[in-house]
């Protein structure tokens, strides 16, 4: 009888310590809103820079072309569509108004604007015609609007900064959906300020009043990213070359940051101890400079080059923006959009086998939140974002072993974090197992967040092991992601 009753009581406690649910980690630091949540799923789109620049054959155009130079006679927006949609973009950037002032689309606050030019009798529109366009393809939309304006007469004055929010308010309002607003740091100084041909210098820190033009964005684009130097959601990689940082936090302390002032935060890395979500993007154009110049027809990037910036900024964790020029007649160069046809495929090779749940033994780990099969770490293979391997509270180093059901040749290993909850992870490495005893360590890397992508030494491995070394609170992985060799 006390035998049973034991039994009974093992049994009856065994199911409700079963039942008992573990708490999940609470969110730590800053943690992403719904708008920048979005933008992160948009990983990678092109930059189209456009602009007086073009016609002048400089990098700045100076404020002074007449707009009848402005003569995109081939213009055509399902080509450059296309183009995107090939290289694997998932939406675009148009430089409605670089810092030549010059607008790419029928402003009504100004008459420096495709509605001066004969081109299409002044009826032209390539912002309106583009935002239709990527909308037909599926692809999301945002605007470039130069704060800076080498062209108009009111440029220092505040009378300007009501001009540049009526530009902002016709971009956001005309144009359908918006995923991204792009406000440029630069403020050069000379230009053709109506004619004055002279310097002029602002005090950025006080002269644009950001959080006006920031809270009109909110008002008229909710969904809207406001990219700059200092965020507030997304911000400048810190440099042009196609790389973040390593680490790359998706965190900084926006204080007193702004466009043209990152107030202190490193641009490459970000800033873990910072006070607001705010990833990196890595802007970068496919030639040396951001506008079409024959000269550099013979320098676009190799295939090589693309793939190695694409690690090194997507495969990092940022949003990749990859700059695609038209040439005057309003074409994106055959030789550019023949390379980024190539980087679409190769992309799309590069990632083409994925090695399935099916192909994976077990899945176990040093530590499982609670014992609790929610935070098991098989939870890494269902695909799903928003479930993830943690662990205890107390435990900030931990590994997860996947053993193979066969030796499989390695080729590329993909890592995420539920960045839901926040960024955590400060260091990780990847080892092997092969044939013998000994774990090889095939890669190893600082930040992970919303993702990071490794290619890995060609090898067999019958078991990979993922070690979180350090991490700034109890470690949380929603993927890994392995990848086997393409087809020759
Ligand atoms: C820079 C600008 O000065 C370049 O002309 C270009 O627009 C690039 C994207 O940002 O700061």
């Amino acid at each position: 009888m006390v035998k049973f009753r034991f039994i009974i009581f093992a049994l009856v406690t065994g199911f409700l310590s079963g039942c008992q649910s573990v708490s999940p980690p609470v969110a730590f630091g800053p943690t992403p809103s719904a708008r920048q949540l979005e933008w992160h799923e948009t990983e990678y789109y092109a930059f189209i820079c456009l602009s007086s620049a073009t016609y002048r054959d400089v990098e700045w155009g100076y404020g002074d072309m007449d707009p009848d130079e402005f003569q995109p006679v081939n213009f055509n927006p399902q080509q450059w569509v296309e183009v995107v949609k090939a290289a694997g973009m998932k939406g675009m950037v148009i430089t409605a108004k670089h810092h030549d002032g010059f607008c790419l689309w029928p402003s009504k606050l100004t008459d420096y604007s495709v509605a001066s030019s004969s081109w299409r009798n002044g009826k032209g529109d390539i912002v309106g015609d583009l935002a239709k366009e990527a909308k037909r393809a599926g692809l999301k939309f945002g605007v470039y609007l130069s704060p800076w304006d080498r062209h108009d007469l009111r440029y220092g004055s505040s009378e300007y900064i009501d001009y540049f929010r009526g530009q902002l308010t016709e971009l956001l309002t005309w144009y359908g959906p918006i995923f991204e607003v792009w406000q440029d740091g630069a403020n050069g100084g000379d230009g053709y300020y109506g004619g004055l041909c002279e310097q002029r210098k602002v005090d950025n820190k006080t002269y644009y009043g950001w959080d006006v033009t920031d809270s009109l964005v909110r008002e008229l684009q909710p969904m809207a990213c406001i990219f700059s130097d200092g965020g507030p959601d997304t911000r400048w990689c810190g440099n042009e070359s196609g790389y973040v940082g390593d680490p790359n936090w998706a965190i900084m302390d926006i204080s007193g940051a702004m466009p043209g002032n990152a107030n202190g935060n490193s641009l490459q890395n970000g800033n873990p101890d910072g006070n607001r979500w705010v990833p990196a993007e890595v802007d970068v154009s496919i030639r040396p400079g951001w506008f079409y110049h024959a000269s550099e027809d013979d320098k676009v990037k190799s295939l090589d080059h693309l793939m190695k910036i694409y690690y090194e900024s997507v495969g990092r964790g940022a949003n990749l923006i990859l700059n695609a020029p038209p040439t005057k007649e309003g074409l994106i160069h055959p030789i550019d959009s023949a390379r980024l046809v190539e980087f679409g495929q190769a992309l799309k090779r590069e990632f083409s086998k994925p090695l399935s749940k099916s192909g994976i033994k077990k899945v176990e780990a040093t530590n499982e939140r609670g014992g609790s099969s929610k935070f098991s770490a098989r939870h890494v293979l269902d695909g799903k974002k928003d479930t993830y391997w943690a662990t205890d509270d107390s435990v900030q180093q931990a590994s997860m072993t996947m053993t193979l059901k066969k030796p499989e040749r390695l080729y590329a290993i993909r890592l995420r974090e539920p960045i839901q909850l926040g960024q955590r992870i400060e260091s990780f490495k990847v080892e092997a197992l092969d044939g013998s005893d000994e774990w090889q360590t095939v890669a190893e890397g600082t930040t992970i967040g919303p993702r990071r992508i490794l290619r890995l030494p060609d090898r067999e491995a019958l078991a990979l092991r993922v070690t979180i070394g350090s991490s700034r609170a109890c470690p949380l992985l929603s993927e890994v992601q392995l990848f086997l060799p393409p087809k020759e």
